[in-house]
This record gives structure tokens, C-alpha cells and sequence, in this order.
């Protein structure tokens, strides 16, 4: 018996952002095959969406009409929230996953580390020590948060560090990389329908 796809399309819209995103848990199935159409209107935000869809065996499509003519914060925060959504109303109530999810991810000299607890407990803390002012049309300063913002609204603990590396693109992209093999583990089903806690809840 095939267990159904676990996927889920959300629209958020604002005065500053009009999103539409579309994400599924389980390309991995034999029956769907995986497909990537990230467009945030900020290059290095696709890029970094599309690696953590990517190596996190997910089905991503999200479009963005953002304030761009004001900067990227509203554009990344909005779009990392919408993915947020997206991913907590696809996986539904948390039962028969793993719960804990970990990933290390390389990018040639980079390397980084991310833990994820899909728990209803929203947390994160994201070290990243990127030095530059932005990396493409993207704000240093926004990679952080855009982790933080998806935490918040996925519901989930997380915690994402880049232990070493030279280069901010590779120090970022190692980032996403390593959470992206972190959620691929954390929502693998286990093949029992129980609660992953000793509360009983989550
Ligand atoms: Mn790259």
C-alpha cells in the first residue's frame, strides 16, 4: 500500500508581497517525480530555495511579486514564511515521522551543520558568520533570518551553523544544503502511525 503524497499550496498575500507556493514531501515516491520552479525575484534566494528543494527530495514552486523597488526583506522574510506554511500544512499532524532530522553539508572548503526538531516549538538559531553586505541581490543579513522565519512558521526547532569557509556563497549554500538533509530525514515515515514524543503530543 502506497501512503499518500504529503503536499500542500499556500498563498499569502500582502501589501508587499504576493506569493504562491506549491511544496511536496515525497518525490522520493515512485509515482511523482520532482520538479523545481523557484522565482523570488532575488537570484541568490532562488538559488538557495532551489538547493534546499533540491537535496531535500522536495517539489517546490513559488512565485514572488515583492517591494523590491524598496529592498529584499520583505521579499525573503515573506517567501521563507509561505515556505513555512506550505511545509507545516503539508505534512499535517506529526505522526509516524522521525521527528529529528540532521544534516552536514561541504561546498568545497565550506562546511555547515543543521539540526531540525519538527516539534510545534518554533526556534533558531542560525550562526553563519557571513562577512559580506550581500551576496548577489541577496542581504547577508537576511540568510539568518530568512532560517528564523521558516522555523517560526513551520513549527519547528532549528538550529544551523556554518562551522567553516572562506566564501559567503559557499558558507550560504552549505547552509541550505545541510537543512535541506536534515528535513529529508526528519520527515522520512517510520512506518508506524504513533506521536513522536513522550508527551504523547506534539
Ligand atoms: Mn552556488
Amino acid at each position: 500500500m502506497s501512503l499518500p503524497i504529503r503536499s500542500a499550496t499556500v498563498e499569502r498575500i500582502t501589501n508587499e508581497t504576493k506569493i504562491k507556493c506549491s511544496l511536496s514531501l515525497d518525490v522520493d515516491a515512485a509515482s511523482a517525480k520532482q520538479e523545481i520552479d523557484v522565482q523570488t525575484g532575488i537570484g541568490f534566494l532562488d538559488h538557495m530555495l532551489h538547493a534546499l528543494a533540491k537535496h531535500g527530495g522536495m517539489s517546490l514552486s513559488l512565485t514572488c511579486a515583492g517591494d523590491l523597488h524598496i529592498d529584499d526583506h520583505h521579499t525573503a522574510e515573506d517567501c521563507a514564511l509561505a515556505l513555512g506554511e506550505a511545509f507545516k500544512a503539508a505534512l499535517g499532524p506529526v505522526r509516524g515521522i522521525r521527528r529529528y532530522g540532521t544534516g552536514h553539508a561541504p561546498l568545497d572548503e565550506a562546511l555547515s551543520r543543521a539540526v531540525i526538531d519538527i516539534s510545534s516549538r518554533p526556534y533558531c538559531v542560525a550562526e553563519l558568520g557571513l562577512k559580506r553586505e550581500k551576496i548577489g541581490e541577496l542581504s547577508c543579513e537576511m540568510i539568518p533570518h530568512v532560517f528564523h522565519s521558516f522555523a517560526m512558521a513551520a513549527g519547528v526547532t532549528l538550529h544551523v551553523d556554518c562551522l567553516r569557509g572562506d566564501n559567503d556563497h559557499h558558507r550560504a549554500e552549505s547552509a541550505f544544503k545541510a537543512l535541506a538533509l536534515a528535513i529529508r530525514e526528519a520527515v522520512t515515515r517510520t512506518g508506524r502511525d504513533d506521536v513522536p514524543s513522550t508527551k504523547g503530543v506534539l
